[in-house]
């Protein structure tokens, strides 16, 4: 068959993103494989074995990150594919997995048609994408092009007080391949787009031009823990009231900032936690993001002063400790437009499009020339067990990147 009329097979990569989201299932049916867990080692378990079955060499670098390795005609830089396996505790099916198990998919017909590319194909399983349990997010793919140096990686400690190098040599995951395995001629990654506008707008494929920045950070605040009944308002220092106030603030300052200004209080623990005691202590943490970095940076200096007002205000002390930060990435232009070109020759309707998420292409981004294929969420939904994209979007997205990556590696 001429490569042009070729098509991944929708009922193996259906079936095999079945099959992986039975790793780690919870009891509502969410996926949950936290980096570096026992159930995230089942998943590159069994992945490393698709990827062999596929007839791929596989090879595992310092940080965990796994590569799928098909040999091209010459012995030249690959052409790269891939995306995460590792899932936040209300985890999706599709959310990282697609771009992995699209990618073996890809290979599987490659193989099953005969056809050799002129470049090497590569399949990255990158470690810790989500940056749920350790982070940054993204941390493998920013150690594999430099941006975060290895003993820095281990050293990072969870949010269950473990040591990820302790982790990642528990799991058996810490390879001995170089880092960079591969400076790859092109990186695309395909991926749910896990936001409303696909959906809304009844189109099937997002070439994805850029990702907005991210900022995130642990706040800290110590108040005096005392009686629930005996003490006066005007007597506490309430480390739950204070951190309600952060609440209030942030939803206040992303309708002020408006454009694509997104703010959240995603964890947050008090202590005691009971309820006869004044909260003595919170941790919480808060995620910043915005397209335009001078807003994002505007948006993180307001929450510092008004930090330091309520401190002065409640008498509790507040600390903050940076968690992430990544600017605005912008994309390989080229690489973009070749997907809406491919999109529209396989008669699937595409636009061009900004990532609210992270993903590990804009760390690739860093090394070579990088884009990424979104497919449909429906009702934007993701990081929910609720997270759903129909199956044939999930196969036009495998199309898509199957004849992105043949071009790229002809
Ligand atoms: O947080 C993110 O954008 C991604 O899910 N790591
Ligand atoms: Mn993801
Ligand atoms: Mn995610």
């Amino acid at each position: 068959m001429k490569a042009e009329h070729l098509r991944t097979v929708a009922d193996r990569l259906l079936a095999n993103l079945a099959e992986l989201a039975t790793v780690g299932v919870t009891d509502d049916g969410a996926c949950c494989r936290l980096a570096l867990s026992d159930d995230d080692r089942a998943g590159r378990d069994l992945v490393c074995r698709w990827m062999r079955e596929a007839g791929m060499d596989v090879r595992i670098d310092a940080i965990g990150n796994i590569f799928g390795f098909r040999a091209g005609v010459e012995d030249t830089a690959p052409v790269m594919t891939g995306s995460h396996i590792d899932t936040v505790r209300t985890g999706g099916r599709y959310d990282g997995c697609l771009g992995v198990l699209a990618g073996i998919e890809v290979v599987r017909t490659l193989q099953d048609a005969g056809v050799r590319t002129r470049r090497p194909l590569v399949v990255g399983v990158f470690t810790n994408e989500e940056g749920a349990r350790f982070a940054p997010d993204m941390l493998g793919s920013l150690v594999y092009v430099g941006g975060l140096a290895l003993d820095d990686a281990y050293a990072r400690i969870g949010i269950d007080g473990l040591r990820l190098g302790d982790e990642l040599a528990r799991i058996g995951y810490r390879g001995d391949a170089p880092l960079p395995l591969y400076r790859p001629h092109a990186h695309v990654e395909l991926h749910i787009e896990q936001g409303p506008v696909l959906d809304a707008e009844g189109i099937t494929i997002g070439a994805v031009e850029n990702v907005q920045g991210i900022s995130w950070q642990e706040v800290s605040i110590a108040g005096q823990a005392n009686h629930a009944g005996t003490t006066p308002m005007r007597l506490r220092h309430d480390a739950g009231y204070a951190a309600a106030a952060i609440g209030v603030f942030l939803r206040t300052l992303a309708r002020e900032l408006g454009g694509n200004q997104v703010c959240t209080v995603g964890a947050l623990t008090q202590h005691p936690n009971l309820v006869n005691v004044i909260p003595g202590r919170v941790t919480l943490t808060v995620d910043l993001r915005n397209t335009e970095e001078a807003v994002l940076q505007q948006a993180e200096r307001r929450l510092a002063a008004f930090l330091a007002e309520l401190a002065e205000a409640e008498g509790v002390a507040i600390e903050t400790r940076r968690l992430a930060r990544f600017e605005p990435v912008v994309f390989d232009a080229g690489i973009a437009t070749r997907i809406s070109r491919v999109a529209a020759r396989l008669g699937h309707s595409c636009r061009a499009m900004t990532s609210g998420a992270g993903h590990d292409a804009q760390m690739m981004a860093r090394i070579c020339k990088a884009a990424m294929v979104f497919v449909p969420s429906v009702a934007g939904i993701s990081h929910n067990p609720a997270e759903h994209t129909a199956p044939e979007h999930l196969a036009a997205g495998a199309d898509v990147l199957l004849h992105t990556l043949l071009e790229l590696a002809a």
